[in-house]
């Protein structure tokens, strides 16, 4: 059996974060791991609260389950403060782990700032070195690199900053000019993804494409075709979207 460790935060919700996470790795036959970083109170129309678990609650989870299990996959959703950045940096190191996907959380679909000040640099310093794929939507891509995004050769310029920071891919989502919806792939080459334009809101896209690709990349797939599979599994989970809140769309994941 394969494994997939989730770094992220809880959403009661069960639409985003780590539950979400869990899902997808089920969906793919890999075995769900996750530490979580910080807890919200959440529902599909806000979050409402965010707590971080301490620092050495944070430590202590990372130890007990890496010194057990090694995972085939790695990600990181929510981290939240500058500290757990740092932290899952030098535990990434300390345990020579590979395949890491981040998904640099910025705000929720439903607009709430999800990081402290300070922590994308962070991100970009001690993190971004050591991933294998990084899965920005265009907003995130624009705040990690001041490149303002408005067409494609915009996301491209984007996307090759973001590879000068060290990943070894870059995938930008939610691209869709000219009415057209694509994802950029680069890691030295370019690839689009394509996808489908759906109307409405959905919650916890973001964590459900970046988990899928982890599953993936545990199972054995390469970049690419993990991009493309997850990118298929995600258009799937959208037109199959259900309302159990009074807000946002739930995937069917
Ligand atoms: O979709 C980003 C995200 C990630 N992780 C957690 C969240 C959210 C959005 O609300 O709550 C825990």
């Amino acid at each position: 059996m394969k494994s997939a460790l989730t770094i992220a935060g809880s959403d009661p919700s069960g639409g985003a974060g780590l539950q979400a996470d869990l899902k997808v790795f089920r969906i793919f036959d890999v075995h769900g791991l996750s530490v979580v970083t910080v807890l919200t109170a959440q529902n599909t129309e806000d979050v409402t609260s965010v707590v971080p678990v301490e620092r050495d609650f944070l430590e202590k989870q990372l130890h007990t389950l890496l010194s057990d299990i090694r995972p085939d996959a790695v990600k990181t959703g929510m981290l939240y403060s500058r500290w757990a950045v740092e932290l899952v940096a030098e535990v990434f190191k300390e345990y020579s782990l590979s395949n890491l996907v981040i998904d640099p959380v910025t705000v929720s679909s439903s607009g709430t700032s999800l990081l402290e000040n300070g922590t994308l640099d962070l991100l970009r310093e001690k993190l971004f070195p050591l991933a294998r794929v990084i899965t920005p939507n265009i907003y995130e891509a624009s705040v990690l690199t001041g490149v303002i995004i408005e067409n494609n050769e915009d996301m491209e310029r984007a996307s090759q900053v973001l590879k000068a920071m060290g990943p070894e891919v870059v995938v930008i989502t939610g691209g869709h000019f000219q009415d057209v919806a694509r994802d950029l792939f680069y890691d030295g080459n370019y690839h689009i993804v394509k996808g489908s334009r759906i109307e409405g809101e959905y919650h916890g896209t973001g964590c459900a494409f970046s988990a899928a690709i982890t599953a993936l990349l545990a199972l054995g797939n390469n970049h690419l075709e993990s991009v493309k599979k997850a990118k298929e599994f995600i258009n799937r989970a959208i037109r199959n979207a259900y309302h159990l809140g009074k807000g946002m769309g739930l995937l069917y994941i």
